[in-house]
């Protein structure tokens, strides 16, 4: 394996533009990526926690709700679900014990909010759509979006729950500070981020992500997921698309941003998403942990016709796709096999 990766890297790093290494596809695409007419809309998200989230933002627009409203309906249910420890309530806090929230949503009319190092509220994305939409801003920023969340009148609550306040307790006893991102072979399953892109029966598009950011992380670190074209892109003329994993790779490559990119140059979602993953391979060659654990970083996507993709570094990356009434979670095909 070790050879292989060697090689694979070797090979990304000699290559330039227009001629990518192939991929190895660690696990088959086991769905069809193309979407017909009457299978709109469609919802695809980021994890297993996607599969509730689809629910709820098909849901909306199934009863004729705008695909805004859907996709920030959908993150909701991830946020609100204290079980889940990457979002929201219950997300692991940072090394000093505070958790800290980042989101954003972005709608059809290119329009964009977010929130970033926000305490104390249940749903940063709502708060991320209100800077959106109340304000002549796209972000705003730890003390200044809690004191705009409390006059917007905003739910505060206390995120920390006993379980995120033990597992923090368990590691400072640790005492290792190891930004990971590969939580899938972490045995306590730490992640993730939820990112969910839709589009409606009339083809119009919007997306919405929403993190705790990495456990553990440096006080004031804001990962990708609440910046515009890293963590979440979403132009209404091409396509959407949303990341998960180690957001520093997301940011330095402007992930989402590129995917949708590479589909307006006529890529399919797959091959956006595929093409975004081997410009960090080639770009990024240290993407080995401390301890020998590999990064991760996912994106999804779909386009204008409603036809998706999705790719990740390394295996273990799975989201959920509801279409045509079937809404089901698959694993992702990854760059690296192991
Ligand atoms: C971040 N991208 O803060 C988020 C976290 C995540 O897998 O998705 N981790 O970097």
């Amino acid at each position: 394996m070790q050879n292989r990766r060697k090689f694979i890297k070797h090979i990304a790093g000699i290559t330039a533009i227009g001629a990518l290494p192939l991929p190895v596809r660690a696990s088959g695409l086991l769905f069809s990526d193309k979407t017909n007419e009457q299978e709109l809309p469609v919802v695809l998200s980021t994890w297993n926690h996607g599969l509730e989230a689809n629910v709820e933002a098909m849901k909306i627009m199934q009863q004729g709700g705008s695909v805004l409203d859907a996709v920030e309906a959908g993150v909701r249910v991830t946020e609100a679900d204290a079980s889940n420890s990457s979002v929201g309530l219950g997300g692991l806090p940072d090394r000093d014990g505070q958790v800290t929230l980042d989101a954003c949503i972005m709608g059809p009319d290119g329009n964009a909010g977010s929130v970033c190092f926000m305490s104390d509220f249940l749903h940063p994305v709502s708060v991320a759509r209100a800077v959106m939409e109340k304000t002549p801003h796209v972000m705003l920023a730890g003390e200044g979006a809690k004191q705009f969340a409390m006059e917007q009148g905003f739910e505060q609550i206390q995120l920390l729950t006993p379980g995120s306040e033990k597992e923090w307790r368990r590691w400072i006893e640790r005492n290792e500070y190891e930004p990971k991102a590969n939580w899938e072979n972490d045995p306590n399953k730490y992640h993730d981020t939820i990112g969910l892109i839709a589009i409606d029966k009339n083809g119009d598009m919007a997306g919405a992500c929403s993190t705790s950011g990495m456990p553990f992380k440096l006080h004031g670190r804001v990962g990708d997921s609440p910046i515009i074209g890293a963590g979440l892109f979403v132009d209404n003329e091409v396509g959407a698309a949303t990341a998960t994993g180690m957001g520093e790779f997301m940011m330095k490559t402007l992930g989402s941003f590129l995917v949708v990119e590479l589909m307006r140059q006529g890529r399919s979602p797959q091959q956006a998403c595929e093409e975004a993953i081997y410009r960090i391979v080639s770009k990024y060659p240290k993407l080995k942990t401390e301890n020998g654990g590999m990064m991760q970083v996912g994106y999804i996507a779909i386009n204008k016709k409603g036809e998706m993709g999705a790719y990740s570094l390394v295996p273990g990356f799975n989201y959920a796709l509801y279409k045509g009434g079937e809404n089901q979670l698959i694993d992702s095909a990854s760059y690296f096999s192991g």
